[in-house]
């Protein structure tokens, strides 16, 4: 049986048991949350992040030596963000228009009497800009700050391309680390379906069924607009740009969607995402290593659909009534914000903050939500990395294409 039917099985299975034991055992659930799907979740989640820093680190640099003429990562590099704001962009608008055309803040009574909510501040877009540059590439590492260990490893694959033989050993080295990398994630995928099937048995498991109810056509506004953008963008990206099946590339990432679900962190899938984009979507290592740990961090489609919907809602919810101005400084902040924050569990909420805030709308009206995030996270992050690999599936065909065209 195929990972990715394997990955299926246990989500729905861990599913299954959340909600049975939500309902018919509620007081089995803490134990057996506390000292079985916790943990066993935990290890999966930590056994897969472990690999995350040097993935992209060695697969950056390699990529970036692998493009050989700069020029060319100039190109892919263009591509890329092009990419990347354009259906960020496109995926606030779907989320937007869906919440005016269901209306889920006018659906039902929300008490937002002595409503509270505060988070740590997502960075000021500015400061993490201009910080993406490393003082200490060493803290990078430490701190585990993506953007800045993206910006190293590009300079360090330059420096590889310019100093040409000089330095085959060092690329070698790095080559070798590719291969144990790309072995470790082989080996932790094994134990991914346990992984899954436990994290989603304590994510349903601890979700209050009167929450899903309260807040059902929110939720479903919200995977409407995630299902309506993975299909229509990614999928005419794919079969229009690309020029490949979009059934096949939808097929073949299912593995990396089904680790995302289930982590609801785009860092963590990181080493599943590339190990399957490479292996199963035929995507070259030096362009997935660029363009997916790029993605992860700074392209998050599913949030921003998310944010969408959230303001919407929100301003519903209070009877705000949103001007087009109003409108399209939520679909620039959205965008922005996503840049400034890495893949991990929750970081959408955090966002969300910094965009209701440029509209003046009352943040407090996320603890409305904050309920059933934990769920609309999971579906969110399968699509974040999944429109990291309809990215990297076109700049790849597009690259080959053009190659084509020159040796023709
Ligand atoms: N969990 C985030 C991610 O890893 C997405 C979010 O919080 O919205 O992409």
């Amino acid at each position: 049986m195929n990972l990715s039917v394997k990955i299926i099985i246990a989500l729905v299975l861990g599913a299954v048991t959340g909600i049975m034991l939500n309902i018919f055992a509620p007081d089995l659930f803490p134990p057996l949350d506390t000292y079985v799907f916790t943990p066993i979740g935990k290890i999966f989640i930590n056994l897969i992040t472990m690999l995350v820093v040097p993935i992209v680190f060695i697969s950056i640099a390699l990529g970036t030596a692998g493009l050989g003429d700069p020029k060319k990562l100039g190109r892919i590099g263009l591509k890329t963000i092009s990419f990347f704001l354009a259906t960020t962009s496109v995926a606030i608008v779907i989320g937007l228009g869906l919440a005016y055309l269901f209306e889920p803040g006018n659906a039902g009574t929300f008490n937002t009497e002595g409503l509270e909510y505060s988070s740590e501040k997502a960075p000021p877009i500015s400061e993490t800009l201009l910080n993406i540059i490393p003082t200490n590439p060493i803290q990078s590492f430490a701190d585990g700050n993506m953007l800045q260990i993206i910006v190293f490893a590009i300079f360090i694959g330059f420096a590889l391309t310019m100093l040409g033989s000089k330095v085959d050993k060092v690329k070698d080295l790095l080559e070798q680390g590719n291969e144990i990398m790309m072995y470790l994630v082989n080996l932790v995928m094994k134990f991914a379906p346990y992984g899954t099937f436990a994290l989603l048995a304590s994510a349903i498991g601890q979700q209050g069924l009167d929450a899903i109810k309260a807040m059902s056509l929110y939720m479903i506004v919200v995977l409407l607009a995630l299902v309506v953008h993975a299909i229509v963008t990614y999928g005419s990206t794919i079969l229009l740009i690309a020029k490949r099946n979009p059934i096949d590339f939808f097929k073949g990432f299912a593995p990396a969607m089904g680790v995302a679900f289930s982590t609801s962190s785009s860092n963590a899938t990181l080493p599943v995402s590339m190990s399957v984009a490479q292996k199963n979507l035929g995507v070259p290592k030096s362009i997935s290593g660029f363009v997916q740990p790029l993605g992860a961090t700074i392209n998050m489609d599913g949030t921003a659909i998310m944010q969408g919907v959230a303001t919407v809602f929100i301003a519903q919810v209070y009877d705000v009534d949103l001007s087009l101005t109003a409108l399209l400084i939520v679909v620039l902040t959205a965008v922005l914000a996503s840049i400034g924050t890495a893949g991990v569990p929750g970081v959408g909420l955090i966002m969300l903050a910094m965009v209701l805030s440029s509209v003046n709308l009352p943040v407090e009206g996320i603890a409305l939500i904050i309920g059933i995030d934990r769920l609309l996270d999971m579906a969110r992050t399968a699509v974040n990395i999944t429109g990291d690999a309809a990215c990297a599936v076109m700049v790849a065909e597009t690259e080959e294409r053009a190659a084509n065209k020159l040796k023709a």
